[in-house]
């Protein structure tokens, strides 16, 4: 407990507010690219972000990759005969003109497959994005033990 308070006052007076980061690439907003940590035995781990599109054409996420794992596919979470499963979303995820695509827990996700390291709280590593129409962006993504909390900002 005290080692985590000691961490978020680092976090607060290194940046005055949450830690969260965002990108642009072109009309594309992206909000804070977090993956949850996870035990040290586990082989793979998911990664989170929400898409936001300033545009007025749909763009599509159509994958992911990242050093930190031998493979990383997009995934949904559907319930299916009142169970919860997941799996692969072939042909990738819109995030349509004025409105926004959400990676989030029960939902869409970036599956890694086969991690190197474990993902501890408070890792950061790289991921590339490939857009259809954006190309690819480079994201750092941060691993905590929570969702970031939905700003007031982000709420539309
Ligand atoms: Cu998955």
């Amino acid at each position: 407990m005290r080692k985590t308070l000691l961490a978020l006052g680092a976090l607060l007076s290194f940046s005055g507010t949450l830690a969260a980061h965002d990108y642009n690439l072109g009309s594309l907003h992206i909000e804070h690219p977090w993956a949850m940590a996870v035990p040290a035995v586990s082989p793979n781990g998911a990664a989170y972000l929400v898409i936001h599109n300033r545009g007025t054409d749909t763009d599509m996420l159509l994958g992911a990759d990242t050093v930190r794992a031998g493979k990383t596919e997009i995934h949904e979470h559907l319930h299916k005969d009142g169970l919860m499963k997941m799996q692969k979303v072939e042909g990738g995820v819109a995030i349509p003109a004025g409105g926004q695509a959400r990676f989030e827990q029960g939902g869409y996700h970036l599956m890694m497959f086969g991690l190197k390291q474990p993902l501890n709280d408070g890792d950061k590593f790289p991921m590339t994005l490939h857009f259809q129409k954006a190309g690819d962006l480079d994201v750092e993504v941060h691993v905590q033990t929570q969702a970031p909390a939905v700003t007031a900002e982000h709420q539309h």
